[in-house]
């Protein structure tokens, strides 16, 4: 299991205190369709996703990547208890949506991208670090159920 040093947690909250979490979550969901492509798949109820500008503009897009990324606040709430917090939404990924985990890491990885070029300077490489820590350690709960 993933463990967070004092400075890992305070580097995770301070940055996630300046976050939007519409426009990041948008722009997190967005990128990953558009660098991805075949996880559209998972979402072919919403509409134009033909282009990489209908990607990012899409109104659903948007919503639900605000939905994912406000789920990762309840991540940074319980640092030292992933598993059990995603428990019901890896079941739900499993076996309901049949999102193949693999997606949870890229996921995560395309919102270190874009927390870096939000952020610039300020995401150092300490707090880098920290973020990439914890995009794996929400993959990793949120994989936790497969079977
Ligand atoms: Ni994900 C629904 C959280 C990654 C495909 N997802 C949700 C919901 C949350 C959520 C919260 C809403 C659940 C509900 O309605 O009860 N998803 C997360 C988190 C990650 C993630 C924290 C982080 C890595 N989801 C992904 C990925 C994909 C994905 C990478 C596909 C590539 N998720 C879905 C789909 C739904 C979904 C599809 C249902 C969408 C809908 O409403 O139709």
């Amino acid at each position: 299991m993933v463990h967070f040093s004092g400075e890992e947690k305070a580097a995770i909250t301070s940055l996630w205190s300046k976050v939007d979490v519409e426009e990041a979550g948008g722009q997190a969901l967005g990128r990953l369709l558009v660098v991805y492509p075949w996880t559209q798949r998972f979402f072919d109820n919403f509409g134009n996703l033909s282009s990489s500008s209908a990607i990012m503009g899409n109104p659903k897009v948007k919503s639900h990547g605000k939905k994912v990324l406000t789920s990762f606040g309840d991540a940074i709430k319980n640092l030292d208890n992933l598993k059990n917090t995603f428990a019901k939404l890896s079941e739900l990924h499993c076996d309901k949506l049949h999102v193949d985990p693999e997606n949870f890491r890229l996921l995560g990885n395309v919102l270190v991208v874009v927390l870096a070029s939000h952020f610039g300077r300020e995401f150092t490489p300490d707090v880098q670090a920290s973020w990439q820590k914890l995009v794996a350690g929400v993959a990793n709960a949120l994989a936790h159920k497969y079977h």
